[in-house]
């Protein structure tokens, strides 16, 4: 009765009664949303609690990279978009660690995990940002490949995943724009300018194009999260979506992708493009990247720097309740 052909397709290692999976399952591909209080399997818990934790993790550290040029922003209309932009990224952290710990793992476990180095957070952001149309290229590209990734995560099948993405989606969207909006100044600015537009798409093409992960015939956790629902499209079906709507959104400005494979096939509706650096990838995964050693070290100082204000608030919180009791 529990070791099933279900629990092992699952993926499931300890005993699970079969009849909830079975009811599990089924809920599932009713395209219900499960609840923190439901039953679920082993694996689908651990599945989300690595996928959103370092969905989250990917939020803080992105901050890194735009947070750096929030000083040097040539206007002060520049400067307050970029703020505002960089605290949603916080804001984005924060929904999806507090959803994370629905699933039972606390905020400071997942932060160890990723100051420890056990958890991962996105490639894309152990790239530097060496140039002010850097932060053009992040807002239009990276977001712009954020976007194309979450709104299908708007509906997974984890209900407090589900409808922390609803929000993360509306700001996205205004991230793309103004990183967009960024871009378009620049390519009708002087000739250095241009140049300073195109130079920061040939840096951030290829990387983005790896934020959506690796190929499908090599992604290891595809299956079982799209069987799940957790995953709504295959890293290859959003990669190629990403690449349809952003080419011409490249030419409409007069710039160029950094891809000489690059082709549109009117018969199918859609561009084939060069292969991407997998070995880049799997390098800047195992922490090689340009500046991965910067970031983590940013983010610990941040974390100790911050000690003090999480004593402060346990002990203002405690103060409250001891009062409260009496
Ligand atoms: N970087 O089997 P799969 C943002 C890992 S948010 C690092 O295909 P899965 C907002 C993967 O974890 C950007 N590692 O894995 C913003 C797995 O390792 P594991 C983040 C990667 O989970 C904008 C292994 O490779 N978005 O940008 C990457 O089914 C601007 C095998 O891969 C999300 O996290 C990568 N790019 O699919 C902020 C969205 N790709 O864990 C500031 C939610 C793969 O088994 C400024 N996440 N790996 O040890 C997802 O949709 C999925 O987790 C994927 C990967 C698609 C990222």
């Amino acid at each position: 009765m529990y070791t099933t052909e279900l629990q092992k397709q699952a993926g499931v290692t300890t005993a699970e009664p079969a009849e909830l999976l079975a009811a599990f399952e089924a809920r599932v591909a009713a395209d219900e949303f499960i609840e923190p209080k439901d039953w679920m399997p082993d694996a689908y818990r651990r599945t989300l609690v690595r996928q959103m934790s370092q969905h989250a993790h990917s939020e803080v550290v992105g901050m890194l990279p735009e947070g750096n040029w929030i000083t040097r922003a040539p206007s002060l209309r520049r400067k307050a978009v970029l703020l505002a932009k960089v605290q949603d990224e916080g804001g984005h952290a924060l929904y999806l660690y507090s959803a994370t710990e629905t699933l039972g793992t606390s905020r400071e476990e997942m932060i160890d995990a990723l100051h420890s180095g056990r958890a991962k957070y996105s490639t894309i952001f152990n790239y530097p940002t060496l140039t002010w149309a850097d932060i053009g290229a992040i807002g239009w590209l990276v977001d712009g490949a954020a976007i194309m990734n979450q709104v299908p995560l708007q509906r997974t099948s984890y209900g407090p995943y589900a409808r922390a993405m609803v929000r993360i989606c509306k700001e996205e969207s205004f991230h793309q724009r103004q990183g967009y909006e960024i871009m378009m100044a620049l390519a009708v600015g002087t000739p250095e300018q241009k140049r300073m537009a195109q130079d920061a798409l040939n840096r951030w093409w290829w990387p983005s194009l790896m934020m959506f992960g690796p190929p499908d015939d090599n992604s290891p956790n595809s299956a079982q999260s799209m069987r799940w629902r957790i995953k709504r499209d295959t890293n290859d079906q959003l990669r190629q979506k990403f690449v349809d709507v952003t080419v011409p959104q490249a030419e409409a400005i007069g710039l160029s992708v950094p891809d000489p494979d690059l082709k549109w096939h009117e018969d199918t509706g859609h561009y084939t493009f060069g292969a991407i650096d997998w070995e880049e990838f799997y390098a800047v995964v195992r922490g090689e990247g340009p500046v991965a050693r910067e970031r983590m070290q940013a983010r610990r100082k941040a974390w100790d720097d911050g000690a003090w204000v999480r004593d402060a608030a346990t002990a203002h919180a405690e103060k409250r309740s001891r009062r409260q009791a009496a």
